[in-house]
Order: C-alpha cells, then structure tokens, then sequence
C-alpha cells in the first residue's frame, strides 16, 4: 500500500457506537484507501470477550486497508503510537445519579486515558472525545496531558451539527448537500445553541427561508433533545449516527474540510474567540487544514446568538467547577 500504516486507538471498542465505527475506519473512511490502519481496541475486563468477538467479525470482513487487530484492558498499551483516539467508552448514567456523580465516575475514566496518551501515544495525535459528558470529559484528558497540546483534545459536536443540517434540508425542502456553514454553539447537551444566522440553502441565506417561531419553537430544542427522541423511538441510543459523526470529524481533521464551508468542533477555548473564555471546550464554526483545526472568526453574532453563546459559557463553566471541586482538574 502507498502509505505507512496508521494507528488508530478506540475505547469502549465493544459498545453500540464502538460497533458501528470501527468498520467503517478499518474499510479506509477516515484515512483514504492508500493507508492501511492498525486498530487497537480497549475495553474493560468485562467486554474483553465482545471486544474479541467484534475483532473477530473484522478478520472476516478482509479489508485492504486493515493491518492489524489488538485488544487490551490497559490504557498504557492501548494508546502506544496512537496517531488517532476515539474515546468513546463511558460511564452511562445510572438512576439516582446526580450530574457531579457522573462527572466524577467519568473523570476516573477520562484523567487516566489523557494521561496514558500523553505518554504513550505518537507525536501527532489527535483525539476525538465522544463519551459524555464530551465537552468536559475532553478538558479533564486535555488536562491530564501536559505535553499535547489542547486543542487536539477535541469533542464530538459532529452530531449535533449533521442533526442541525438535516432538520434544516427536510424544513426546505433541499438536500444535505446543499447546505453549508450551519453552526452549533457550545456543548453537547440540551443547552447547545443550534444556529442558521450564517447558513446557506443553495447559497441564499437560511434565515430568509424559514421563520423564527419555527426556529425557536421546532429546530432548535429538536436538534438539542434529538438523542432523547431517538431513544424513544428506536428503544436505544443513536450509535450508527454517533459513529457517523465520529468517523466524519476524524476524517475532515485528517482529511481537511471542504472548501466554502465550515463545521462545527468541540474545540479547547483560548479565550481569543467570540467572547468565550479560556480552559473549557466548546463548539465552534472551525475547519480543518493541513491536520490542524481553526476558529472561523469574523462571523456576526446578533442578539441571539450571543444569549445562545453565553449560556453555554456557563453551563461549561458549571461543569467545570463541579469537576475542579472533585479535584479532577
Ligand atoms: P455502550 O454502553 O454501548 O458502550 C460503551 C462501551 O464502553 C462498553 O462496551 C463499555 O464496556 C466500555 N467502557 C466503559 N468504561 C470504559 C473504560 N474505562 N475504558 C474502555 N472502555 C470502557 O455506549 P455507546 O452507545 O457506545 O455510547 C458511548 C458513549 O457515547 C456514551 O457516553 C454516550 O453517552 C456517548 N454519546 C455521545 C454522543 C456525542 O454526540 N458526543 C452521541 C451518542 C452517544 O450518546
């Protein structure tokens, strides 16, 4: 094959998300054909079993473009030259948990996984945290991690943007591909602000083809409370879409965005953007070139938007301080 092969780290390998993504990166999706990739699946003790079984299904399949196939229950191992790790495993909320319960269960994840890459993983790595809560889980690794830069510990906003898009072309009546620079403000919850102020349908503005009751009333708590809806309907949570996601915000980091349009990434702040401070993990309009992400800024915030903003400046920040006061940061 032309290239050197890659190699790409997952966590929570055995899971419903887990499942969906890793064909799809072993099939070439994030690197292109010409690069073959060496998975390394880590799992705790309990799923190493499923996690066998699944690499099992992926020595059947034959890819070109897959290497090798090795599976631990050691973040150390599982990280060494990682060129690429998706952190998907998590600890799902339970019943009775409060959200500082949840923070702190999945900072004794996070903490230790930042800093198993921090030592083992290749120079170049990028991280795509998608296990909730995303956004703070991404600080608390970014924070384990001294010697890589912030800002390749990036959340998984890619859903809630694709989401956006698709409520926005059913609206319309247009397709996925002709909208672009679509927008979703701040975190993965249900305080994210879904924003069309900068989209295009066909290159006319969105905001001239729909109304502002429907914005308010329909596409934004939609999009925001998509994951709950699809729970109720499908009787599990969104895996293929979240993998989808996953696997489309790798690929545009590795792979650069598209040209005229930009996506929205979970990105580390440092503060020099659209009034968001320092040291949380927000989503942003950004693109990706030459391997690396960047803010788009310049872009005309209304009243609107700034409200959207700056909610999730303080839901962020809130969280933040519950992790800081747990002793996770
Ligand atoms: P599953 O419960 O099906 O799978 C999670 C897997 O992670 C399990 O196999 C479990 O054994 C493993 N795991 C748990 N702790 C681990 C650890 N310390 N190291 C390695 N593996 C570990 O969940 P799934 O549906 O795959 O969802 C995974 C995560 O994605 C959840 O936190 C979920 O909330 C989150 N999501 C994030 C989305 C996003 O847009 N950012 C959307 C989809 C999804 O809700």
């Amino acid at each position: 094959m032309a290239n050197a092969p890659v190699t790409v780290t997952i966590t929570g390998a055995a899971g419903n998300i887990g499942y969906s993504l890793l064909f799809r990166i072993a099939e070439g999706t994030v690197f292109g054909p010409d690069t073959p990739v060496n998975l390394r699946l880590l799992e705790i003790p309990p799923a190493m079993n499923a996690a066998k079984g699944v690499a099992m299904e992926l020595a059947d399949s034959a890819f070109d473009t897959l290497y090798d196939v090795d599976i631990f229950d050691d973040a150390n191992k599982a990280f060494e030259g990682a060129n690429l790790a998706l952190l998907v495993g998590a600890m799902p909320r339970k019943k009775g948990m409060e959200r500082a319960d949840l923070m702190e269960a999945n900072g004794g994840i996070f903490g230790p996984q930042g800093k198993a890459i921090n030592d083992n993983a290749a120079d170049d790595v990028k991280i795509v945290v998608v296990g909730n809560p995303a956004n703070t889980n991404a600080l608390i690794a970014a924070n384990a991690a001294p010697d890589i830069p912030n800002e390749r510990f990036t959340a998984m906003m890619r859903l809630d943007h694709t989401r956006a898009i698709s409520q926005l072309a059913a609206k319309v009546g247009a397709r996925n591909e002709d909208i672009r620079k679509m927008v979703v403000w701040g975190n993965h919850s249900a305080d994210q602000y879904p924003d069309v102020s900068y989209a295009t349908v066909g290159g006319k503005p969105a905001a001239s083809l729909v109304d502002e009751s429907w914005l308010s009333d329909e596409f934004r708590p939609r999009v925001a409370k998509r994951g709950a809806e699809i729970i109720e309907v499908r009787g599990a949570s969104s895996a293929a879409s979240a993998a989808s996601g996953a696997i489309a915000q790798s690929r545009d980091w590795v792979q650069g965005t598209p040209e005229g349009d930009f996506t929205t990434i979970g990105l580390y702040s440092d503060g020099s953007h659209y009034g968001v401070p320092e040291g949380i993990v927000f989503g942003f309009p950004g693109v990706a070139k030459n391997g690396a992400w960047e803010v788009v800024d310049g872009l005309k915030v209304s009243a609107a938007t700034r409200a959207g903003i700056d909610a999730n400046v303080k839901a962020l920040l809130e969280e933040r301080e519950i992790i800081t006061s747990l002793g996770l940061l």
